[in-house]
């Protein structure tokens, strides 16, 4: 497995685009009930960001979300470039934003990113539609997005999924009153964020440094202790309990002539194989609530210097953590199928 998910003490273990009408702006078209969302995301590093992306798109469908924003934390062209390639897929445009000078990652797995991309069809043409003219390096920086979004969003209405790196995070609370907001960074996630729900630590062993938090250990620090709202975190024993199925993506998706994420599934590791759904877990709290886990008490998560998380339980704390059982895990893995395998409402074969 090629997975750089985990790490020990001071040792790495761990067109042919056929389907697709004109994109739309989803804000026509959500119930005034759906949960406000943003993702942070390294999508191109593991594939279960792209896995967990498409159930965004899926909740969207459904009516269920407002996805306010993609933020990515892996630098690059590609990352983006899939993003615009993924929103366009499911017909949805959903505002950018990008990081520059952020932890390096580019060889800790296949950019599958980058595959998907550089692929063509029969014509030599690129397999997938673009809606965006290129300049990926030219999209708004993740922190600046950020603000612009959240200032235009009721007080205390906003989830943020994390399942990459705190490094956006981190930014997004230094920011100072500007233009967009005469709030700073905390002061506006305190008055518009009620939930930041991460893919991150490792809390039944000590020696585990899980990789969103190790790429960036002063981000995950400060995220961790100060972001002034409620944190639940998905734990690295979570999603690897909980296998997304080759078998899946082998039979699942024959109504799609090309699949961004089959495509992203297939160029990340050595077919076939099953992979973890860290980052799917996280998005599925953050949408359906807790029903599908047990969360731990209240209470406090200190990261360590080496990337440890450590959890203190104190009913004064807002920090909180998920796990499951092997029954759970079984249930939680076919709603994972059940909902990716759909067809997205905006698909069209022509
Ligand atoms: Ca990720």
């Amino acid at each position: 497995m090629r997975k750089n998910r985990l790490y020990f003490t001071g040792l790495l273990i761990l067109t042919l685009s056929s389907c697709t009408s004109t994109p739309k702006q989803q804000n026509t078209e959500v119930t005034s009930n759906a949960e406000r969302i943003i993702l942070e995301t390294d999508i191109g590093n593991d594939v279960d960001d792209a896995l967990a992306l498409d159930m965004l798109y899926k909740y969207i469908d459904a009516g269920n979300i407002d996805l306010l924003g993609i933020m990515i934390n892996k630098e690059g062209q590609y990352p983006a470039e899939y993003v615009d390639i993924m929103n366009t897929w499911y017909g949805y445009q959903i505002p950018i934003g990008i990081i520059h000078n952020g932890p390096d990652c580019e060889n800790d797995a296949t950019n599958y990113a980058k595959a998907v991309c550089l692929l063509k069809n029969e014509n030599n043409e690129p397999a997938f539609k673009r809606s965006l003219k290129g300049g990926y390096d030219q999209l708004p920086e993740a922190p600046a997005l950020y603000r612009k979004i959240l200032s235009q969003q009721p007080d205390s209405s906003v989830t943020v999924i994390s399942i990459g790196f705190s490094t956006n995070l981190a930014r997004l609370l230094d920011t100072p009153a500007d233009d967009i907001s005469p709030l700073t960074g905390k002061e506006l996630v305190a008055k518009k964020v009620k939930l930041l729900c991460t893919m991150g630590g490792c809390f039944n062993s000590p020696d585990f440094f899980e990789y969103n938090i190790v790429k960036d250990i002063p981000a995950a620090k400060k995220v961790f202790t100060e972001w002034p709202s409620q944190v639940v975190t998905s734990p690295f024993e979570v999603g690897i309990a909980i296998n997304y199925p080759v078998a899946s993506i082998e039979n699942d998706f024959q109504w799609a002539p090309i699949h961004p994420v089959v495509e992203a599934y297939k160029s990340y590791n050595e077919m076939p194989y099953d992979t973890p759904t860290w980052d799917l877990t996280s998005a599925l709290y953050s949408v359906e609530g807790p029903s599908y886990f047990n969360v731990s008490p209240a209470g406090k998560i200190n990261v360590t210097d080496k990337g440890a998380t450590e959890f203190t339980p104190d009913t004064t704390g807002n920090r909180y953590y998920l796990t499951v059982d092997s029954v759970q895990a079984e249930t939680i893995k076919q709603h994972f199928v059940k909902l990716i395998s759909q067809q997205p409402v905006h698909f069209n074969k022509k």
